[in-house]
C-alpha cells in the first residue's frame, strides 16, 4: 500500500521531509502540499518533482479525499489548528516539535485524540530514533552504570538568525533534551531552573546566550544543560549520563581523525539537518510503517504535552530566575495502554 502524504509548511524541515519521502523512504508518496507562501509551496513542488496539489489552506488539504496522512511543518503556533483539524478529520498525522506552543493547545489535542479513541498523533522527536541515544538506552537501562544520579547535556549551534528570542532557547532548542531525557531516564521533572552566564558577543542584544538549563527528576536525579546557540564552532550534542558504577557518553557522530599540518583533527558539524539525517529516516520510515499497519508508535500527544509543560516551567524560571516546579496532569489511561 502507498501511504498518500499531505504536508503543511514546506519550509526547511518540511522540503527535508518531502524530499526524504520521494527519495530515501518507502511505502508513501507526497500528493498534497501547502504553505501560507503558496508560491514556495509550488516551487518545492517543481524542486523535488513531486507529482502533488498545491492547496489554498491546511484545512482544505486535511480534508481533501486524496489525503490519507498528514505531516505539519509549519511554524509553531500554527501546528495546534491543523492537529486538532486532522483529527476531526480522522487522519494520522505527524506533528514537527513543538505539539503546540503552550501546555493548554497540547493539552487540547490530548483531550481531542483521547475523545477519538484511537491513537492518531506523533510527535517529531527525531532523537527517539537517534543510534547514539538508543545505545545510551540500553547502557542504562540494562544497569551497566548502574541507577542514574547525574546527567550533563550540551545543546550548541553556531548561530541563529534574528527571530530567535530568549525564550526559544527552551521552546526551541532545550525542548529536544527535555523530551529525549525523560525517555532515556524513564522518569519525569518535578522542577527547573535557569541560569545565564557571561553572554557572548556574537549574541544579538535581546537574546540571552547562553544559557544553563537545571532540572530535577522525580527519581532525584539532577540535569543540567547547556544551551549555546551562538558557539560559532558547530552544530554539537552531548549528552553524559553519570551512574552509581559508570559513566555513559553519547557517542560523537562518526568521522574519520585526520593527521595534517602537525595537528589530529575530526570535522564537526555545522548543523542539524546532517547530525540527525538518520534519525529522521528512521522516524518517517516509522511513521509510514505504523500508519500503513494502522497503529501509531512513535512519541505521543502525552509526550508532546509532557515536554510542553516543562517548557513553560523553564519559560517561567527564565523570568523569575527562580526554581519552579512541573506541574503535569494525570496521564490518561489511554495513554498507558500504548
Ligand atoms: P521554516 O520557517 O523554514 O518553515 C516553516 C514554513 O511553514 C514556512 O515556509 C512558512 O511559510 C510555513 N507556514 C507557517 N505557518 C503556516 C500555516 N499556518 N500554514 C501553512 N504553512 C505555514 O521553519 P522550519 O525550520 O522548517 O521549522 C518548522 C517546524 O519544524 C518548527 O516547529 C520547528 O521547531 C520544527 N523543526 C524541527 C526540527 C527537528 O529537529 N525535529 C528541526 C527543524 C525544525
Ligand atoms: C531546530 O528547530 C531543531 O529542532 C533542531 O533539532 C535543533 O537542534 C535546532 O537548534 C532548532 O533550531
Amino acid at each position: 500500500m502507498t501511504l498518500k502524504i499531505g504536508v503543511i509548511g514546506t519550509g526547511a524541515i518540511g522540503q527535508e521531509h518531502i524530499h526524504r519521502i520521494k527519495n530515501v523512504l518507502s511505502g508513501a508518496e507526497v500528493v498534497a502540499v501547502t504553505d501560507i507562501n503558496k508560491e514556495h509551496a509550488a516551487e518545492v513542488v517543481k524542486v523535488e518533482n513531486l507529482n502533488a496539489k498545491v492547496y489554498e489552506s491546511g484545512d482544505e488539504l486535511i480534508k481533501s479525499p486524496d489525503v490519507d496522512a498528514v505531516l505539519v511543518t509549519s511554524w509553531g503556533p500554527a501546528h495546534e489548528e491543523s492537529v486538532l483539524a486532522a483529527i476531526d478529520a480522522g487522519k494520522y498525522v505527524f506533528c514537527e516539535k513543538p505539539l503546540a506552543t503552550t501546555a493548554d493547545g497540547c493539552m487540547r489535542i490530548v483531550d481531542a485524540e483521547v475523545k477519538y479513541g484511537k491513537r492518531l498523533v506523533q510527535v517529531g522527536f527525531m532523537r527517539h530514533y537517534d543510534k547514539g541515544y538508543n545505545q545510551l538506552k540500553d547502557i542504562i537501562d540494562s544497569n551497566n552504570i548502574g541507577q542514574p544520579l547525574i546527567v550533563h547535556c550540551a545543546h550548541h549551534a553556531p548561530e541563529v538568525d534574528d527571530k530567535y528570542t530568549t525564550d526559544m532557547a527552551i521552546t526551541d532548542t532545550v525542548i529536544h533534551e527535555i523530551d529525549i531525557l525523560r525517555w532515556l531516564l524513564d522518569d519525569d521533572y518535578v522542577s527547573v531552573q535557569v541560569l545565564y552566564p557571561r553572554k557572548t558577543k556574537y549574541a544579538l542584544s535581546h537574546l540571552q546566550d547562553p544559557q544553563i538549563v537545571l532540572m530535577e527528576t522525580k527519581k532525584g536525579i539532577r540535569i543540567d544543560v547547556e544551551a549555546f546557540v551562538n558557539c560559532r564552532y558547530g552544530y554539537d550534542i552531548k549528552c553524559e549520563v553519570v551512574g552509581e558504577t559508570g559513566i555513559a557518553l553519547l557517542p560523537e557522530p562518526g568521522s574519520v581523525l585526520m593527521r595534517s599540518e602537525a595537528k589530529k583533527s575530526v570535522e564537526i558539524l555545522m548543523d542539524w539537518k546532517k547530525r540527525f539525517k538518520d534519525a529522521y529516516d528512521i522516524e518517517i520510515q516509522g511513521f509510514i510503517d505504523s500508519v500503513n499497519s494502522d497503529k501509531l508508535t512513535g512519541p505521543s500527544a502525552w509526550d508532546g504535552y509532557a515536554a510542553a509543560v516543562t517548557a513553560d516551567a523553564c519559560v517561567k524560571a527564565q523570568e523569575t530566575l527562580e526554581i519552579v516546579p512541573v506541574t503535569m496532569k494525570t496521564r490518561p489511561e489511554f495513554y498507558n495502554r500504548l
